[in-house]
């Protein structure tokens, strides 16, 4: 029945994230579409006065960023750590603690998962003879996770089922004529695109248990040992492709 249980919490949880970043996905592709807006001074003027390679005729073009490709790749997971009242659980890993296929590929953000995996199973202790009457109920348990990255970014939460945090990791560029892009060769969008030191640095992650016993009744005492919760790091990819914007692309 635990792992019963154990396993219809774990289905919710990843289902409940992934539908998360789905929606987010879907905002960011569908800001890409929808904005228009109006070229303001191309910015290739500034560039004029160097060498004109032979690409260099590109940055008077104009072009979107589409998300051609993207995944995920877990980094590190466990289902079943149980922690005491306070326990704290530190992961302190880097860059190069990567998977292997995530180091072939251009990681652009991290996504934490965490979630109490006894939530409807709480391992609360009773004892004492008016258990029988009246035992009382559980009382929730809950994990908190406090997660730092390389770009300084780092952010708390936490929860009595699940939830997750998710970190922009790629230095998003900026332009002034999103959503679409002039004044730059496409190597040089795309090179944009690419993760670089951003990624290099530590990663901190601590997991504390927050037990909570739920209360005593006459002549029955409630006790509650420990909480069990389940993490998981997931590394999200993406590939970009440069694309030239024309009015004929639509029609
Ligand atoms: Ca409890
Ligand atoms: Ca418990």
């Amino acid at each position: 029945m635990q792992e019963n249980n154990d396993a219809i919490l774990e289905t919710t949880f990843f289902q409940e994230s992934v539908s998360k970043f789905k929606t987010n996905r879907t905002i960011q592709i569908t800001s890409i579409f929808i904005a228009l807006a109006l070229i303001s001074i191309p910015a290739y003027s500034m560039y004029s006065k160097y060498n004109t390679p032979e690409d260099e005729y590109q940055k008077e073009l104009q072009y979107f960023v589409d998300y051609a490709d993207y995944g995920y790749i877990t980094w590190t997971s466990q289902s079943n750590l149980e922690l005491s009242d306070g326990e704290v659980f530190t992961l302190s890993l880097t860059n190069e603690d990567f998977p292997e296929e995530a180091k072939e590929v251009n990681i652009v953000s991290l996504i934490v998962m965490i979630g109490v995996s006894d939530n409807s199973d709480d391992n609360e202790e009773t004892t004492g003879l008016g258990c029988a009457i009246d035992s009382g109920e559980d009382a929730y348990d809950s994990v908190s996770a406090s997660i730092s990255v390389p770009n300084g970014e780092s952010e708390i939460i936490e929860t009595e089922g699940t939830t997750s945090a998710y970190f922009m990791l790629l230095d998003e560029p900026e332009f002034d004529t999103y959503p679409f892009i002039t004044g730059y060769t496409m190597k040089e969008i795309e090179e944009m695109y690419e993760t670089g030191d951003e990624i290099i640095g530590e990663y901190n992650f601590e997991f504390t248990g927050n037990v909570e016993s739920g209360d005593s009744t006459f002549e029955c005492e409630r006790q509650d040992p420990s909480v069990t919760i389940s993490y998981e790091v997931e590394l999200e990819w993406a590939d970009f492709t440069v694309i030239e914007w024309n009015a004929d692309f639509w029609f």
